[in-house]
């Protein structure tokens, strides 16, 4: 199902200059005590970022996963790029979530980074469905223009690639543009929201059980701690913004 997404985003980093870091094997892969589980990860070093990473999760017909996060470099604070995309073949349920995850939630920060992912969510009203969220807090880290939706096969083979596209584009695009501007939160106000990002979303993330099913405990923990949210390792009590 996310395939030709999946090419896609990976062409799009090599051609930036991205360079692939080499994994641990039991982290590139690794095939479920389940049966038909299987996660292949990609970790990139993509000049402009201090990590991108990438994820593909699939489970025979019954579900596959894209996911990818990226993290620009300390001095930049343009938004966090996340994606999450799930088939659910069994039942045919589509579950999309495609942001520019904000450090901070204020008007000005907005107005510098958000000028693309406005315009671009007016396109897609199909994918923007107001859905409820039940793990995350909306106003943390999610923007008020994210693409949400929960839907079925007709967004998945149209809207979907095309929006997936047009969302990669705009943030390389936002990407360009922070080259030649200043940001606004010092590298050491960025550090510590991006780490705080990875305490949150580690604790929050609805993946973990899924995770645990197909691949067990102990290699869920590793996976959590080390590759999706390494700095959620750090003590969360110096987090409080300045
Ligand atoms: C929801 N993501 C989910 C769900 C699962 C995953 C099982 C619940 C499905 C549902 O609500 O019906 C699965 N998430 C995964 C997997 C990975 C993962 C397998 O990270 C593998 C790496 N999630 C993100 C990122 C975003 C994100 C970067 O990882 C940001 C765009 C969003 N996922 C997100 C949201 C929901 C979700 C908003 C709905 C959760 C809610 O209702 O609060």
């Amino acid at each position: 199902m996310f395939d030709t997404m999946l090419e896609e985003l990976n062409t799009g980093i090599l051609f930036r200059g991205g360079e692939l870091i080499e994994l641990p094997n039991d982290i590139q892969t690794c095939n479920s005590n389940k049966g038909d589980g299987f996660i292949r990860n990609w970790l990139w070093n993509v000049p402009g970022f201090r990590r991108w990473r990438v994820t593909k999760l699939t489970a025979g017909e019954k579900l596959e996963v894209l996911n990818t996060v990226a993290y620009p470099n300390y001095d930049n604070d343009q938004p966090i790029l996340g994606v999450d995309l799930l088939w659910f073949g069994v039942t045919r349920k589509l579950v999309a979530v495609l942001d520019f995850q904000p450090l901070v939630q204020d008007q000005e920060y907005f107005s510098r980074h958000y000028k693309g992912l406005i315009s671009l969510n007016s396109k897609f009203p199909e994918l923007r469905k107001n859905e409820n969220m039940h793990s995350f807090d909306p106003e943390q880290y999610f923007s008020p223009w994210l693409l949400f939706c929960r839907g079925g096969l007709e967004e998945a083979n149209n809207s979907l690639p095309k929006a997936f596209s047009s969302f990669l584009t705009c943030y390389w695009d936002l990407s360009k543009e922070m080259v030649d501007k200043s940001s606004r939160l010092s590298s050491q106000e960025v550090r510590k929201l991006q780490t705080h990002y990875d305490i949150y979303s580690s604790e929050r993330d609805p993946a973990h059980g899924l995770f645990t099913s197909y691949f067990g405990k102990a290699w869920t923990d590793k996976f959590v701690h080390t590759f999706l949210f390494p700095d959620s390792n750090n003590d969360d009590s110096s987090f409080e913004r300045e």
